[in-house]
């Protein structure tokens, strides 16, 4: 996790490139940085995220949507200042760039915990339902494990390369709840990030565990697109006033083909949407 000086960008942010990302990004559809968050972030975000989930009892999540077997929050960069820092960091924004081009900007940040003991099974799906369009990919999730993600405990399911199907899976699959034969488990300690081309098939599998399994992600779509959560009416006087100018460029706080977007979209797609 790098910090939060870079001046702001004319375009896009600078690239936060590492060696060899892109080709498994490209290939596969997503690549894991393992240890990305460093102990005092995880620790950092796991507390707010465990505050909040105490806070917002049974509303929490309902800004965006409610699922069964897991619990969920959404809005998060107004929710604490860590957020704020998570949705620019560079070499996440560079991966970002990589995928969609360098036009892009926070479509949402959410948590998502899988409920212990049988909760946390998800269709195989695209994120927003979105297929690539004549300007190539339109979506792009990270994925920042608050917990270990193992073979138990409802870790991201995905079909490698599928990104590259141009196909939705509720079109082709007999059942998207049923294992796929060709997906894999992706694994990994708690601060590892996973960054995903979102149009390639996914799901989270099924916690067997007693214990909670945490993920927040921080998804991002090209700017002409709208944001999943139109972040200029969401966050509060408070927290514009105080975001830096490359964070305001990041949610599209001043960008007028956003607010239109936005103001059209009436509702907020979930996955097999
Ligand atoms: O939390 C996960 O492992 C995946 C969540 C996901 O794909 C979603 O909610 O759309």
């Amino acid at each position: 996790m790098v910090g939060e000086t870079e001046p702001l960008p004319s375009a896009a942010p600078p690239l936060g490139r590492l060696p060899g990302m892109q080709a498994t990004l490209t290939h596969d559809g997503f690549i894991a940085l393992p240890d990305f968050m460093g102990p005092d972030l995880l620790a950092e975000v796991r507390a707010r995220v465990e505050e909040l989930f105490a806070q917002e009892g049974d509303s929490a999540g309902a800004e965006f949507k409610q699922e069964p077997g897991a619990r969920r929050l959404a809005n998060l960069v107004n929710k604490g200042e860590v957020f704020e820092r998570i949705v620019i960091d560079p070499t996440i924004l560079g991966l970002m760039t990589e995928v969609l081009g360098p036009e892009v900007k926070l479509s949402s940040l959410n948590v998502r915990s899988a409920n212990p003991l049988s909760g946390g099974l998800q269709p195989l799906h695209v994120d927003g339902g979105f297929l690539p369009d004549t300007h190539g990919y339109c979506v792009c999730n990270s994925v920042w494990m608050l917990d270990d993600f193992t073979e138990y405990n409802g870790a991201l399911r995905v079909v490698p390369g599928s990104h590259k199907s141009g196909r939705l899976p509720q079109d082709v699959l007999a059942d998207p709840l049923a294992r796929h034969p060709e997906e894999i488990l992706v694994t990994g300690r708690a601060g590892t990030v996973v960054v995903m081309n979102a149009h390639l098939w996914h799901g989270g599998s099924e916690n067997h565990t007693a214990a909670q399994r945490r993920a927040m992600h921080g998804y991002y779509t090209r700017r002409d697109l709208p944001q999943q959560q139109f972040q200029k009416r969401l966050l509060s006087r408070q927290v514009q006033a105080r975001l830096t100018p490359k964070a305001r460029w990041v949610l599209a706080l001043d960008d007028p083909l956003n607010d239109e977007l936005c103001e059209r979209t009436t509702s907020m797609s979930g996955f097999l949407k």
